[in-house]
């Protein structure tokens, strides 16, 4: 049976004249008795909420997966994907590609975020198993991973925070082969990791990747474990291949005619390529179907659980957001439009957060040690302990890229909206996952405090400069920079309404007062930029702004209608959003008269918005330690310089 995985790994890598065989091949025994003994899962029934996770965070061995569930019975992975492996349009993508198929529990290829993505999902497990009870929420999280995933940093990160929070049904399956792509790992790496997952709070133990019945049994011993468990194969990489196995010449490129038939012969497959003969394909089939039984008695079990209880698992399984959610935040944004405090937009969020977590049991909170500056925790929230999951807020420690990760795991498993805050600028920490989450269509939300020179004092290590621009040029990603509490409240109703979306939150560390007072009938953030003060008159100038230069703007707006000159103030949370709406809408608000925008942040990419007749003022280029109004003086970003600059344009025009 497990020959019949590396046939097919062979045989698709040679067909698409690319890809990697090695790890399919020599993890194939391991993949085996993991898929025959031990995962719970239901061919016919994919998305079974209580099936295992597998996540195979060596994606570059994608084969492995495919040849798994084709093998298996998923209804998607047929024999005619297998031979489009690498193809354009194919569900057999190069890297497993979450959404491509059912089975591919996430997208895996840049090494070690599949580890970071299974801390998530185990994590969702126990958290979804407190509220729901083991009858409903009861199951295990398997990985593979190989060197390279066990080398990234993030690997330290994950596995550290797992350890911590001792998810003891995650299992990691280490190809412990020692073989990367550069040649033997000698070069390049000597921890000894099992000492170094025995540190993390893991149990540890080496086995022979090619003897089933250790591996069965180191399984075993995995499942009763009261921690995390990493399970060392030592397997060969290409496993049966005569000239190539063991060595890197089998880890990224076909294997070619003349080892294929040497490997077929060694390994006793004499059957043509893609051809599996029917006692195996029976064999494995029957795996596939092994877990009906318990996805029938689990669906029973949900069919007579209280109503209630029935109906939330649902709902929470389908994404959709409470009945009482709009209500709720319709109340937090009437409450900062009529008592116009004047608050940082991270203490709004904290305020929108307090209104949501009762009504949301969904949102599970976090900070990478920033809590008190981020303010990420609700007054209801409870901390989730190692002993205790029924809380909904993860103390993620100095762990940025993990907790992203993670997030990500959080959300693949379903059942929960999960958010996390670290300051913006160390988004580039997290920026890896962040792709990741923009990629699969995750709806994972960061909160982003701290979100310019605004910050002061902390100075350019801290202060953002290329991040927003960064974010905004990620594909689907909503970067969101609201300027008071009314669009604090907007922009995480829209990031919470968007289930195919992650979100970031930029938010200032600095007060700023309410701009949109009184009554609010829509959410005016939706269409990602709209006119908040518009001009007395024929429009001499636009002002685009986003958080906490709005504010600039509208200053600037008075004093240059008071000099006679016709400004707009375009207040432009989210790009994306605006980029969404109609032409008509778009050239609406932009206007025909000249813009300016401004924002403490690198200029790149608003000249698509002001054009070439506009300016930009913003960031020229790193900040400085000092209070945020003296910085805001330095860089010259004052309502000042916006009257100057402005009437600069309508003085040219005159001309
Ligand atoms: C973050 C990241 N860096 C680099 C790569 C390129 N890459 C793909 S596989 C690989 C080597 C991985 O070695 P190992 O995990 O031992 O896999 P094996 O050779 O055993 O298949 C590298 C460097 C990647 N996919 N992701």
């Amino acid at each position: 049976m497990a020959n019949a995985l590396r046939a097919l790994a062979m045989d698709a890598v040679e067909q698409a004249k690319s890809g990697h065989p090695g790890m399919p091949m020599g993890m194939a025994d391991v993949a085996t008795v993991l898929f025959r003994d031990f995962l719970k899962f239901d061919a016919a029934d994919p998305d079974w909420p209580d099936r295992d996770r597998f996540v195979l965070s060596a994606g570059h061995g994608s084969m492995l997966l495919y040849g798994l569930l084709h093998l298996t019975g998923y209804a998607e992975i047929t024999l005619d994907e297998l031979k489009r492996f690498r193809q354009l349009g194919s569900r057999t993508a190069g890297h497993p590609e979450y959404g491509h198929a059912k089975g591919i529990e996430t997208t895996t290829g840049p090494l070690g975020q599949g580890i970071g993505n299974a801390v998530g999902m185990a994590l969702a497990e126990r958290l979804l198993a407190a509220q729901f009870g083991a009858d409903l929420v009861d199951h295990r999280t398997y990985v593979i991973a190989g060197d390279g995933c066990l080398m990234e940093g993030i690997s330290h990160e994950a596995i550290s925070l797992a350890g911590h929070l001792r998810l003891a049904k995650l299992t990691i399956l280490w190809d412990d082969n020692s073989i990367s792509i550069d040649g033997s790992t000698v070069l390049a790496v000597s921890d000894d990791q099992l000492a170094r997952f025995t540190a993390s709070g893991w149990t540890a133990e080496r086995v022979d990747g090619h003897d089933t019945d250790a591996i069965s049994a180191a399984l075993a011993r995995a499942r009763q474990s009261g921690r995390p468990s990493l399970i060392a194969c030592r397997t060969t990489i290409a496993f049966g291949a005569p000239g190539k196995a063991g060595t890197a010449a089998a880890h990224g490129a076909p294997l070619g005619a003349a080892e294929i038939a040497g490997a077929r012969q060694r390994l006793g497959w004499p059957y043509p390529p893609f051809v599996v003969p029917d006692e195996i394909r029976a064999a494995w089939r029957t795996i596939g179907e092994r877990g009906a039984p318990e996805a029938a008695a689990w669906r029973q079990r949900l069919a007579v659980a209280p109503a209630e209880t029935r109906a939330e698992f649902l709902r929470r399984q389908s994404g959709a957001l409470p009945t009482g959610f709009a209500a709720t935040i319709d109340q937090v944004r009437a409450k900062f439009a009529v008592e116009a405090p004047k608050l940082a937009t991270r203490q709004c969020s904290n305020i929108v957060l307090d209104a949501l977590a009762p009504v949301m049991p969904e949102l599970v909170g976090g900070s990478a040690d920033l809590t008190g500056s981020n303010l990420t925790k609700a007054k209801t929230q409870k901390a989730v302990t190692a002993d205790d999951f029924a809380g909904s807020y993860i103390y993620y420690g100095v762990r940025e890229h993990g907790m992203a990760a993670a997030m990500n795991g959080l959300a693949l498993h379903r059942g929960i909206i999960p958010y996390g805050g670290t300051f913006l600028i160390f988004t580039d920490y997290c920026r890896p996952s962040i792709r990741l989450s923009a990629l699969m269509g995750l709806r994972v939300i960061y909160v982003m405090t701290h979100d310019s020179i605004g910050l002061g004092e902390d100075g350019p290590t801290h202060q953002p400069v290329e991040q927003l621009a960064a974010l905004r040029a990620i594909p689907k990603l909503l970067v969101f920079r609201p300027a008071d509490g009314v669009e604090t409240a907007e922009c995480w109703a829209l990031a919470l309404g968007e289930q195919h979306a992650p979100s970031v939150l930029a938010l200032t560390r600095q007060g700023m007062p309410t701009l949109r007072q009184g009554a609010q009938d829509n959410n005016l953030c939706a269409r990602g930029a709209y006119v908040l003060a518009d001009s007395a008159g024929k429009r001499a100038v636009t002002l685009l702004a986003s958080g906490s230069e709005v504010h600039l703007a509208l200053a600037a707006r008075e004093t240059l209608q008071a000099r006679g000159i016709a400004a707009a103030v375009v207040s432009m949370p989210c790009w994306e959003l605006f980029d969404r709406q109609n032409a008509a809408y778009r050239a609406d608000i932009l206007g025909t008269a000249p813009r300016i925008a401004i924002e403490a942040a690198a200029a790149f990419g608003w000249d698509r918005y002001v054009g070439e007749t506009g300016a930009v003022i913003g960031m020229p280029g790193f900040g400085a330690s000092a209070p945020a109004e003296a910085l805001y003086r330095h860089f010259d970003i004052t309502a000042e310089k916006v009257v100057e600059v402005a009437l600069g344009k309508v003085e040219q025009i005159a001309r």
